[in-house]
């Protein structure tokens, strides 16, 4: 295999001390927490269209990087070196998924025929590769967004046509995902929305969504693919109102159109921000309604009101996720996916790798702190302790059913007026403080 990175040799773990920034000072693939090695919690994967695609354009100004092996055209000779690329990079990283939409890897052609073929052509490439190195697709998609053709939507197109095609397109994707053992296959909305309600019969679009996804499912099934099939939540860009808003609205969503059984979520923290949420807030939102699937591993940024996609770098917020996962029991056959690219600014190769070992440490040390809190187990008992009075008398009989509003004005009546218990935010903050490192 050529060396399209010959300066950069395999990152190693160095520990804690190292100043070296190729190097990993918390991330130690094989070390064991919790029972688990450390790469089996956090299963990373690489995101195609940002550390292969991404050019460092912005809409104010054109292409900052210019990879090596990268002519820029659009030629499948192109696309296979970017693959190849694409795998040493992961070696060298130690980094065993990758995720893509068929496009970032295969060229579009002129017709869906053609499309079919270069990515049909690049797919077998992939396959062998996977095959060579042990790296594995953690999940595939179809962009549905790109193309002038959906440029009103994709499954919510006003125009039937439209709907038809991307059905096409995601059927091919669903094909080539299952072909290179792919563990999950994901929609994201992209185009899936609005700009104004003006133009827009929102009820129909909906159900249209909803009977797309059903196909899709019922396509899983026809095929074999054993993968979750995961919807990944953002509540605006590029339309101004998307319709998989957060997880909550997607959980109602599929709960409404009876598909809750058949998909997951993938959560993207700069999303859930996006969303005015914490990223630990739509975690817990997927993971509680049991379908929290896999994750978008990025940041956004507090001055910015746009999906900024930048590596995860905050411990504390690194350590927020993990204890979600965590306190599920992991996140299954998911993984921490990044979705992320550099700065327009950061044009080197050294920085698509320092970029990635950053955030892969910065969640090693979240997952080594949630395990340290799951196992000293105060915050958990702090929070038994809120929720106390349901554990007995007539807390415990509202949960069981066994109140009504009747015997819950006599018991009031009896009770006088609660006592006032504190909240102790501030205990819980410098709690959590103590135990990050
Ligand atoms: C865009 C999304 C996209 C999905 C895959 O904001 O994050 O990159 O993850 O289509
Ligand atoms: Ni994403
Ligand atoms: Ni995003």
């Amino acid at each position: 295999m050529p060396e399209f990175i010959p300066g950069i040799k395999k990152i190693k773990y160095e520990g804690p001390d190292s100043r070296n920034v190729l190097a990993f000072r918390h991330y130690n693939a094989d070390e064991i927490i919790m029972g688990k090695k450390m790469k089996d919690h956090l299963r990373f994967a690489v995101a195609y269209w940002h550390t292969l695609r991404g050019s460092g354009a912005d809409p104010f100004g054109s292409q900052t990087m210019c990879r090596p092996w990268d002519d820029g055209s659009d030629s499948i000779a192109n696309a296979e070196r970017r693959l190849r690329a694409n795998f040493e990079f992961l070696q060298k990283l130690g980094v065993e998924y990758y995720c893509f939409h068929d496009r970032d890897i295969a060229p579009e052609g002129k017709t869906l025929p053609q499309s079919n073929k270069n990515l049909g052509a690049i797919v077998k490439i992939a396959r062998q590769l996977q095959n060579n190195t042990g790296i594995k697709l953690l999940w595939g998609t179809a962009n549905l967004f790109s193309h002038p053709r959906y440029m009103c939507g994709a499954s919510t197109n006003p125009d039937a046509h439209v709907f038809a095609y991307a059905a096409a397109q995601v059927k091919k994707a669903m094909e080539v995902t299952l072909e290179l053992g792919g563990e999950n296959y994901v929609f994201w909305g992209g185009r899936e929305g609005y700009q104004t309600l003006l133009n827009t019969d929102m009820k129909r679009e909906l159900d249209h969504l909803a009977r797309f996804l059903s196909m899709a499912h019922n396509y899983k099934k026809e095929i074999g693919f054993k993968g979750a099939l995961l919807i990944e939540p953002k509540p605006k860009e590029p339309m101004r109102h998307q319709y998989d808003f957060d997880a909550a609205t997607v959980i109602g969503f599929l709960k409404g159109h009876g598909l809750d059984k058949g998909f997951k979520l993938n959560i993207e923290a700069n999303h859930a921000t996006l969303a005015g949420h914490t990223f630990e807030h739509d975690l817990q939102t997927a993971s509680d309604a049991g379908m929290l699937g896999s994750i978008d591993a990025n940041t956004g940024d507090l001055l910015l009101g746009w999906d900024t996609d930048q590596f995860p770098m905050d411990i504390k917020s690194c350590t927020l996720a993990m204890l979600v996962v965590l306190n599920q029991g992991g996140i299954g056959a998911g993984g921490l996916n990044f979705d992320a690219k550099v700065r327009r600014e950061s044009i080197t190769i050294e920085d698509l790798f320092t970029a990635h070992i950053g955030g892969m440490d910065a969640f090693a040390l979240g997952l080594k702190n949630a395990a340290r809190i799951i196992t000293e187990g105060s915050l958990k008992k702090m929070v038994k302790d809120r929720y106390q009075s349901w554990e007995s008398g007539i807390g415990a009989a509202i949960e069981s059913g066994k109140a009504s509003f009747v015997e819950l004005e006599k018991w009031a009546l009896a009770h006088g007026e609660p006592t006032p218990r504190s909240g102790n935010q501030e205990k819980f903050e410098s709690m959590l403080n103590s135990r990050i490192i």
